[in-house]
């Protein structure tokens, strides 16, 4: 399947209302995101799949395709158009044998050595990082910019950066053949998503060129 990653949105639900977080998805969406990410990490199954079902519908009208987080079943109970996998999660290997070749398949990789396996076992695409320290719960550590210079030129798939990103501190990739930028917190706990994701394209833009 087809997929730009070059303003790669994952989201956080964690400090909204439903209606409020799916209100912030759809104005991220109307800011330009390219791929979206929905990440839930503290919900049942059930919860999950209302949620992702919620989701994909209004990500189908941007035709913006949503990449579940971590749960392959969740995206084949969906059918959604992918699913992101950490170290943690699932292989890349089991998850591409389990959703087919034609939907979207993501990993995390923070060594050269970890983006060639994911390359080799099937991931579309890698999220590198976290570039700058992040406030997003999530358990990381630093990736630096060489190790990310270092993962584009050893594979052919397409490599976002991640990890504290926003629109003022993009200058550190600046040369780096990345695709895109992966944020949370930039647009999600924006006073606009929409407008964060515009500025946060246009930046990136600006680094790119
Ligand atoms: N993986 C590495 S850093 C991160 C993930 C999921 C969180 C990034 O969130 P933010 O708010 O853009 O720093
Ligand atoms: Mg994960």
């Amino acid at each position: 399947m087809k997929f730009d990653t070059t303003l790669y949105f994952i989201t956080d639900s964690t400090t909204f209302e439903e209606d409020e977080f799916l209100r912030r998805v759809r104005s991220a969406l109307e800011g330009g995101v390219t791929i979206l990410q929905l990440r839930e990490k503290n919900r049942t199954t059930r919860e999950y799949i209302d949620l992702a079902v919620k989701v994909h519908e209004i990500t189908k009208e941007y035709n913006v395709p949503l990449i579940i987080d971590d749960r392959v079943d969740v995206m084949l109970a969906t059918d959604a158009e992918g699913v992101h996998v950490g170290a943690e999660d699932m292989p890349v290997a089991t998850a591409r044998k389990l959703i087919g070749k034609d939907k979207i398949l993501g990993a995390t990789a923070k060594t050269v050595e970890a983006a060639k396996k994911a390359y080799e076992d099937g991931a579309d695409y890698l999220g590198v990082g976290a570039i700058y320290p992040t406030t997003t719960k999530v358990k990381t550590v630093l990736t630096s910019t060489e190790t990310l210079d270092a993962i584009t030129k050893a594979v052919p798939i397409p490599v976002n950066a991640i990890g504290g990103l926003n629109k003022d501190n993009l200058d550190v990739l600046k040369g780096i053949d990345i695709e895109g930028v992966c944020a949370v917190s930039a647009i999600m706990k924006a006073d606009s998503p929409k407008e964060a994701a515009i500025s946060l394209k246009e930046a990136f833009g600006r680094i790119r060129s």
